[in-house]
């Protein structure tokens, strides 16, 4: 032991480990070593290298300064849309070929299961920011089929706000936050957004369904995905048909309510990418139908309105849905950042037999997208990450750049080659065939079709077809976001549009705005016609009666009727619904029978928006107890407020009665099983009127 020059005693500098000789001790497992990212085995992985006792950390701590230049590099540019996203790994198995249609294997071999990842995600906010804004949601899927990556990059909703791919940065930089002052984040409710909109009609048809309760979804697993653009599938013959892609949650669609969403945002910012990975690990994967409307260009001249144009909609009244197949996300990725961070989907990526249209909007995005992973991903070798990469043979010439993690062998490089025999080439037999299309066009110049031109019937049609419930709900959204918007005149000529979609709704709206007059009337281009009504646009008419998958609360305490409870634990279960015991404390409660039941959250921090239904079950003590606690005041308050069905003993009625909350049809006692679970099936719409009489 080295001895001070001052004191003449050993100096306990060089033989203190610190936190690193307290953890070898404790570890006696079989760890491997510790090494550097060039292999070199870390000694010390608590202290930094500095001179002496007290000294300046040293330069060449190589160690250190690998950890943290790696640290400091360790985020990548978050995308500029659909930064916040969740996604998993699974499998789709086609039940019905459509070889008449399209030589793409994935479409054509039944019973086959291909692998796919899947990435759902908000648009506007960042990657930290919330899960439960008023947002569309992304839904991206990536099969590896046999024959190379197909990237189908939808959305929630079927249609889009523009038109034409020029004007997305437009459209993207109105609805982020906005510039000068860094807020909001994650919002349509300000004043460039919804400027951008009122001066843009097209986007209308969109604006109904953002605002109605599909931007508010109940769960990832309860929502619906669409391709939005029309494709084409190629068959043997090179014959082209029309398809739009279409997947619908075997759970069955469910939104929230607005206020449900803002009470979830508090109370678990991850509220969506929790749910998906409890599900999935807990053995429920969530599933999807896949279907497909299918067309040809004689079906399509016949419609209406111009399929090509993406601010609008086929309804499925016209051109029914053919079910195709089912996919399942059932397994989630190891590594978050590797997998859902990093990987990158691309609508160009087709196996032949499916080709695109000439949406204008496609035909952007066929651009955009490895544009910009070129930069997110930090060059042009991103297809080698392991999430991104085909599961197909593949073999190209493409060389260097950035990143390159193989080691490409051989001289050739190029095509045609006379020096490698084994070189890869082009194949015409079995290569990507593009639709050669009808008759070459005759002229070029930036113009917009006259039949992209109609921007309010299909508004109307949408907002017609929701039920009365939803198209309140639209309007106290619409109420909402253009109270946040500071400009009146922004405020009026969104009203000045809504006029011409339905007098009605732009009256509602007016009048919660507290407008004392009516705007004039916006002019449309075209006049708008009325449609028939599509009712499977609605959400509540398609809900599913079912607690599958759904997530229901027993509030328990110290003393409660262990029978009681534990007959609703089973039943519940048996409906495959997910069970959650809330307590006053996360350690749980000692029930009547002397048992302990630990609980999975407390009171204070699981209000009862996480929830679908609740139960509560407390003796009568405890009920007077909770009854002066504002958290469980809120908790049947917010309960009522969302709708939701209430099993409540006569303990939890003090608490009711505190909150003020008068008990309607809604209501259970907790030993009725079977009256309770039918009634957690739905919501209790005809509440709504008593809780919100605005709307
Ligand atoms: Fe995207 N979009 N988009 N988009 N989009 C991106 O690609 C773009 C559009 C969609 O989970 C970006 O890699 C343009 C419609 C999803 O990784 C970017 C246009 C639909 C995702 C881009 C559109 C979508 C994106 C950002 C108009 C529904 C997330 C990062 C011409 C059919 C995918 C990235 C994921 C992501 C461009 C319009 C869906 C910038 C130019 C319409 C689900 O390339």
């Amino acid at each position: 032991m080295p001895k001070s020059k001052i004191t003449g005693k050993s100096s306990k500098a060089n033989t203190f480990l610190g936190n690193a000789g307290e953890l070898q001790q404790q570890s006696q497992g079989n760890h491997p070593a510790l090494t550097t990212q060039q292999g070199i085995v870390v000694p010390d992985n608590q202290n930094s290298l500095t001179s002496f006792n007290h000294g300046p950390a040293l330069l060449e701590d190589f160690i250190l300064r690998e950890k943290i230049t790696h640290f400091d590099h360790e985020r990548i540019p978050e995308r500029i849309v659909h930064a916040r996203g969740s996604g998993a790994h699974g499998y789709f198995e086609l039940s019905d070929s459509l070889a008449e249609f399209t030589t793409a294997k994935v479409l054509t071999e039944t019973g086959k299961r291909t692998p796919i990842f899947a990435r759902l995600s908000t648009v506007a906010g960042g990657a930290g920011s919330v899960d439960t804004p008023r947002d569309v949601r992304g839904f991206a899927i990536k099969f590896y089929t046999e024959q190379g990556n197909w990237d189908l990059v939808g959305n929630n909703i079927p249609v889009f706000f523009i038109q034409d791919a020029m004007k997305f940065p437009d459209l993207v930089h109105a609805v982020k936050m906005e510039p000068d002052r860094g807020f909001p984040q994650a919002a349509t409710a300000h004043d460039t957004f919804w400027d951008f909109i009122s001066l843009m009609p097209e986007s209308l048809h969109m604006i109904m369904w953002a605002m109605s309760d599909r931007t508010i979804p109940r769960s990832l697993r309860m929502v619906e995905g669409f391709g939005v653009h029309s494709f084409r599938l190629i068959n043997a013959a090179g014959e082209s048909t029309f398809v739009k892609f279409h997947w619908r949650p075997e759970l069955g669609i469910q939104s929230t309510l607005w206020d449900e969403a803002v009470k979830l945002q508090a109370a678990d910012n991850d509220f969506h990418r929790r749910d998906l990975f409890e599900s999935i690990e807990a053995g429920h994967p969530p599933a999807w139908e896949l279907s497909v409307q299918l067309f040809t260009q004689e079906d399509a001249d016949a419609l209406p309105y111009d399929h090509l144009d993406p601010t609008k909609i086929i309804p499925e009244e016209v051109i029914p849905l053919r079910k195709i197949g089912r996919f399942v996300l059932d397994r989630w990725p190891d590594n978050f950042f590797a997998e859902t961070e990093q990987v990158a989907f691309c609508p160009a990526n087709v196996p032949p037999g499916i080709d695109f249209s000439n949406d204008p909007l496609l035909q952007g995005r066929l651009f955009s997208y490895l544009d910009t992973q070129l930069s997110r991903l930090g060059g042009p070798n991103f297809t080698q990450i392991p999430i991104n990469a085909p599961q197909c043979p593949f073999a190209h010439h493409q060389r260097d750049g950035h990143m390159q993690t193989e080691v490409p062998k051989g001289r050739v490089a190029y095509e045609p080659s006379s020096l490698q025999p084994d070189s890869p080439l082009a194949s015409a037999e079995r290569g990507f065939k593009h639709f050669k299309g009808p008759t070459a066009q005759a002229s070029k110049g930036r113009i917009r079709p006259e039949s992209f031109a109609d921007h309010y019937s299909q508004a109307r049609m949408f907002y017609r077809s929701q039920s009365e419930v939803e198209q309140s709900h639209m309007v106290s959204a619409l109420v909402f976001e253009l109270s946040k918007v500071q400009t009146p005149h922004v405020r009026s000529a969104v009203v000045s549009h809504l006029l011409v979609i339905d007098k009605g709704l732009a009256q509602r709206v007016a009048k919660g705005l507290g407008l004392t007059s009516l705007p004039a009337v916006a002019k449309p281009s075209v006049n708008p016609i009325d449609l028939a009504p599509s009712p499977a646009t609605s959400i509540i008419g398609r809900m599913k009666p079912t607690l599958e998958g759904r997530s229901i609360a027993i509030l328990v305490d110290d003393d409660s009727n262990a029978e009681t409870i534990a007959a609703l634990q089973s039943a519940l279960i048996a409906e495959k619904a997910i069970v959650k015991i809330i307590a006053p404390k996360i350690e749980g409660a000692t029930l009547s029978d002397g048992k302990h039941l630990p609980a999975d959250g407390h009171l204070a921090g699981s209000p009862s928006a996480l929830f679908d239904a609740v139960a509560s079950v407390l003796p009568l003590a405890s009920g007077e107890k909770l009854s002066k606690e504002s958290a469980a005041q809120d908790w049947f308050r917010d309960a009522f407020g969302h709708l939701k069905a209430i099993a409540a003993c006569k303990g939890t009625h003090i608490i009711l009665r505190a909150a003020a909350v008068k008990p309607d049809q809604g209501f259970f006692a907790p030993e009725d099983v079977a009256d309770f679970i039918n009634g957690a099936k739905g919501r209790y719409w005809e509440r709504e009127s008593k809780v919100r009489p605005d709307i």
